[in-house]
């Protein structure tokens, strides 16, 4: 085939945030808008990861994904790629992909998704581009590949048809080819090897146990059958909003108190289910409640690494480490701290905690936005996190009798609480505020930790520290600052703000609270009222409502 260089001009504004590139899809579908990122891309990497290589490439199915696939694959064909395993209908969940490139060893891919942003004409797409170990591109290659925005005058265009991925099977134009996958198998023989998928079996056959899954109308709708019901043994119904939808049924595909209202009313209302949990856009994210019973993320990370060795088979010889990012709780560090355990806080952003499983530091990690996972892979992992949950609450009530009682998710989260004390967290986003006013409250808040001495006293609390927080990568010595303003407390209590960097309009201000609880009787309180002094110290230190207007938060989880 012929490959024609094809004209442009730098387009602004191609910088990624805390997970790839996200515009809404009217931009992207400006001419040479994506075929200028995907140009700059291949124009940042050394020739050794492009030239005669394979690369993967799959997303969650939202609208321009169809167009956007056959550009990209046009593209990486005119700069020398020989191979392109794609999933079927261009779908493959953001786990799934990392999977793929880890087992059939290849150079990197591509996620076309923007997460648990909503999708459809009017609203986002966006991209992501993983290394070749799986993981989302370190800061070095994003900037490289934005630098190359301001400068890229030509696109290498293979002149190939369209490629039809609606069936598998390979296609060959002479030294490029297009592999279509199922997009589960991989994936899910993965699952097999570290779970124990009798054990789960044994739940999910139980008649006093049940379970229900909300896909949202997005990428895990493709996962959810073969792996709960085919492979676990659950009942059909068991999935809801089950069918990947370009617009996700016109939902926020974001697993959260608010968004997945539907499974929370039925985990919240007569006759609820036992279990219940939900991910995103493109299947990292997860959420998990009982009957009645919501576990916060970062409770959920931490639960999980206590009960890992216990209760899954891949974690038979401990964690070797554990991590969250910075704004996650505290109580995944007394998880690490009772169990001698090496422990990581990074910043914002699964990217971050690559380096540390690549070197064999760190094998379970969390955020507290909906994110866990492992070192299975290098992206978090929605229905990981989903199987870790069943095969704990299966663990929990291994050799129980028909008549005993369940051992339930509440159960679990209060025994927990009760070894190691609790951590109340909670989150307010301020979606879509007008940017000079946010960047306004971040300079203020900037000033304040300036002139903030430590032992400056708060109503009830003592400033121990006031900073912008920083990191410094222990493996690579890279350095991120800025990624976020914190208080702390001399009782462990923190407040954090931060400007998210996944939005595609406006400024979506991100706060978040967390006070230690260890005294046991004070454990049943609800979050919101357990942490009210210090959201009210947050709202009055930031002056959150004189810079942004808003009297309250978009989403509070
Ligand atoms: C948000 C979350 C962050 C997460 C990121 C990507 O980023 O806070 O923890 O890693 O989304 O998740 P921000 O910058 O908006 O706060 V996903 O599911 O979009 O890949
Ligand atoms: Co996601």
């Amino acid at each position: 085939f012929q490959v024609t260089a094809v004209p442009t001009k730098p387009i602004e504004g191609q910088k990624t945030g805390t997970s790839g590139l996200r515009k809404k899809v009217k931009v992207f579908q400006e001419p040479n808008y994506l075929a200028n990122w995907i140009q700059a891309l291949f124009n940042s990497l050394p020739e050794e990861d492009v030239k005669g290589t394979s690369l993967v490439l799959g997303g969650d199915g939202r609208y321009f994904n169809k167009e956007a696939a056959q550009i990209i694959m046009k593209i990486a064909a005119g700069n020398g790629v020989s191979r392109i395993l794609v999933g079927r209908e261009g779908i493959l969940s953001t786990p799934a992909v990392s999977a793929i490139i880890r087992r059939r060893k290849a150079q990197g891919g591509f996620i076309m998704s923007a997460s648990h942003n909503p999708g459809g004409p009017k609203n986002d797409w966006g991209i992501k581009y993983n290394y070749k170990s799986g993981q989302p591109a370190p800061e070095s290659i994003t900037d490289a590949i934005y630098g190359n925005t301001l400068s890229v005058s030509a696109i290498n265009m293979a002149d190939i048809p369209d490629i039809d991925l609606s069936s598998l099977g390979v296609t060959t134009f002479g030294s490029f080819t297009v592999e279509v996958i199922d997009p589960v198998p991989d994936y899910l023989e993965l699952l097999e090897s570290i779970f124990d998928f009798d054990l789960i079996k044994s739940l999910m056959n139980r008649p006093d146990f049940r379970f229900k899954f909300d896909a949202m109308h997005a990428v895990t709708g493709a996962y959810a059958r073969p792996i709960f019901v085919d492979a676990l043994g659950a009942p059909e119904d068991c999935i809801m909003n089950g069918i990947p939808k370009e617009d996700f049924g016109g939902g926020h595909p974001d697993p959260n108190l608010t968004y997945a209202e539907e499974l929370v009313t039925e985990m919240f209302g007569p006759d609820a289910p036992d279990f219940g949990a939900a991910s995103d856009g493109d299947g990292d994210r997860n959420m998990i409640l009982g009957n009645h019973f919501f576990i916060t993320p970062s409770d959920s990370v931490a639960m999980i690494a206590a009960n890992a060795q216990q209760a899954i088979p891949y974690f038979k010889d401990g964690p070797k480490g554990l991590a969250r990012s910075m704004p996650t709780s505290g109580a995944l560090d007394r998880v690490a701290a009772k169990l001698s355990l090496p422990f990581f806080e990074v910043p914002t952003g699964w990217k971050f905690f690559g380096n540390l499983m690549d070197s064999g530091k760190l094998s379970i990690c969390g955020e507290e936005s909906f994110g866990t996972g492992s070192d299975h892979i290098r992206e978090k992992d929605g229905i990981w996190a989903v199987l870790a949950w069943l095969s704990i609450v299966a663990d929990k009530n291994r050799g129980k009798v028909a008549g005993d009682t369940l051992t339930s998710v509440a159960d679990i989260a209060k025994e927990h609480w009760a070894k190691f004390g609790r951590n109340f967290f909670s989150r307010y986003d301020y979606e879509e505020c007008e940017s000079t006013g946010a960047n306004k409250m971040v300079e203020h808040l900037r000033g304040i930790i300036s002139s903030s001495k430590p032992g400056t006293t708060y109503g009830n609390y003592t400033l121990h520290l006031a900073d912008d927080f920083m990191y410094t990568d222990p493996v690579d010595g890279s350095v991120a600052t800025k990624q976020g303003i914190r208080f702390i407390f001399t009782d462990g209590s923190r407040i954090i703000f931060r400007l998210s960097g996944t939005g595609s309009a406006g400024a979506t201000v991100r706060l978040y609270v967390e006070q230690y609880e260890p005294e046991v009787s004070k454990h049943g309180l609800d979050a919101q009222e357990a942490l009210k002094p210090l959201i009210d110290l947050a709202l009055s230190l930031s002056k959150l409502e004189h810079f942004t207007g808003r009297t309250k938060p978009t989403v509070i989880t």
